[in-house]
C-alpha cells in the first residue's frame, strides 16, 4: 500500500480508506447495542463479531497480526487470521473491535472501534502483553524524548523544545498503581498530569493536537495491541514514538520468539511498528473527546469516524447516517 508502489496498490489503498470506515463504524454500532448493560465480554463479542463480518467482505489476501489474542483464547479475530475474499493483494491488519470495553460496559466516555491496515508483512506481530510506550505530536527533532531516559528528564527536554516551562506541559497516563513512581516523577517537574482509566490508543492520539486536547506527551505501560494501532494512527498524523514490549516471563518471551521477536528488550520506534504506509480508523461507541459516540436516532443510527491515511497524511471526519438499520440488526 505505499506510496512508491503500483498504481493498483495506490487504488486499493484509496479505496480501503473507504472500506475501513463502514468495519469500524459496525463494529462500533454493535457495541453500542450493549453500552452500558454491564456485561464487558458481550460487547466485545458484539464488536468483534460485526468487524469480523464486514472484513470478510473486502477483497482482500488479509491477515490479523494484532487480534483479540492468539488462537486458543479467541475464537474469532486471532493472532493470524485469515479474513477477506483472498482475490487481493496481501494485507496485514491490527484490530481493537472494542478499545475500552469497561467503558463501554459502564457507558462511560472514550470506548472506540479501531482498526489499522498495511501491506502484508509491514506491521509489527505483536503478542497480546503489556508494552511501555512514550509518544509526542509532530514538530519537534528528532529523539527529543526516549523511552529509556528517566521521565523526569523527558518532561524537561519536551518543556524546553516547546519553548515552555515544564509546568506548562501536561502528561496523558493510564490510571494504574504500576504507575505511581512515573506520575510522581512527572509531577516532581511541575507538569500536569491527566489521567485515564482506559483508552490508550485514543490516549496517544491527543498528543498530536496538544493545542486542541491539552495533551504534549503520553507515557507509560498499556496493552501491546493498542500500541501498535497507537503507531500506525500516529504515522499517519505525525509525531514520534518508542515502544518495547514487556516480556517479563519466559512463557511470553517463547511466545514472542514464536512471532518473530529475537530481542525480547528491543526498543520499536514507530517506523518499526508500522513499516510501511498504513490506513487507520476509529469510531467513537460512548461519547469522547476524540469522537462523539453511537447515536440512536428515530430511523437511522448516527456514527462519527476518523480515517487516516499515512501515504498523505490525509485525517477525515466521517459523520455517518445510517438508514439500512437491518444491517445492523435493528428493523
Ligand atoms: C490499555 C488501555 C485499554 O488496557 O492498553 C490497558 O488502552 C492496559 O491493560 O483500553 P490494563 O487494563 O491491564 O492496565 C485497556 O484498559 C483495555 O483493553
Amino acid at each position: 500500500m505505499s506510496s512508491n508502489n503500483s498504481k493498483s496498490t495506490t487504488l486499493l489503498d484509496r479505496i480501503l480508506s473507504i472500506e475501513i470506515v463502514r468495519v469500524a463504524e459496525r463494529a462500533a454500532v454493535a457495541a453500542a447495542m450493549q453500552r452500558g448493560r454491564g456485561n464487558e465480554m458481550e460487547a466485545d463479542k458484539a464488536a468483534v463479531d460485526a468487524m469480523r463480518r464486514e472484513l470478510s467482505k473486502l477483497p482482500i489476501d488479509g491477515t490479523v497480526v494484532i487480534g483479540e489474542g492468539e488462537r486458543d483464547e479467541a475464537p474469532m479475530l486471532f493472532i493470524g487470521e485469515k479474513v477477506g475474499n483472498k482475490k487481493g493483494p496481501k494485507i496485514d491488519i491490527a484490530v481493537d473491535p472494542l478499545e475500552g470495553t469497561t467503558l463501554c460496559a459502564k457507558n462511560m466516555p472514550g470506548a472506540i472501534a479501531t482498526l489499522a491496515m498495511a501491506e502484508g508483512g509491514t506491521l509489527l506481530n505483536a503478542p497480546d502483553v503489556y508494552m511501555e510506550k512514550i509518544a509526542i505530536g509532530p514538530g519537534y527533532p528528532k529523539g527529543v524524548v526516549e523511552l529509556d531516559r528517566p521521565a523526569g528528564e523527558n518532561i524537561v527536554r519536551l518543556a524546553k523544545a516547546k519553548g515552555v516551562k515544564p509546568s506548562d506541559i501536561t502528561a496523558l497516563i493510564l490510571d494504574r498503581p504500576r504507575h505511581a513512581d512515573l506520575i510522581a516523577a512527572v509531577r516532581k517537574t511541575g507538569a500536569a498530569v491527566s489521567l485515564i482509566t482506559d483508552g490508550d490508543v485514543a490516549g496517544v492520539i491527543h498528543t498530536a493536537q496538544p493545542d486542541t486536547t491539552g495533551i504534549d506527551i503520553y507515557l507509560g505501560i498499556g496493552g501491546a495491541p493498542e500500541g501498535v494501532l497507537a503507531a500506525a494512527a500516529l504515522r499517519c498524523i505525525g509525531g514520534q514514538m518508542q515502544c518495547r514490549l514487556v516480556l517479563d516471563t519466559e512463557e511470553k518471551r517463547a511466545r514472542a520468539r514464536k512471532m518473530g521477536i529475537k530481542d525480547p528488550r528491543k526498543i520499536y520506534g514507530m517506523e518499526e511498528m508500522v513499516r510501511g504506509d498504513c490506513v487507520f480508523a476509529a469510531t467513537g461507541v460512548t461519547e469522547g473527546n476524540m469522537l462523539k459516540g453511537v447515536r440512536f436516532k428515530e430511523g437511522y443510527i448516527e456514527t462519527e469516524t476518523v480515517v487516516m491515511r499515512s501515504a498523505t497524511g490525509t485525517v477525515r471526519w466521517v459523520r455517518a447516517e445510517h438508514r439500512q438499520l437491518e444491517k445492523f440488526g435493528l428493523d
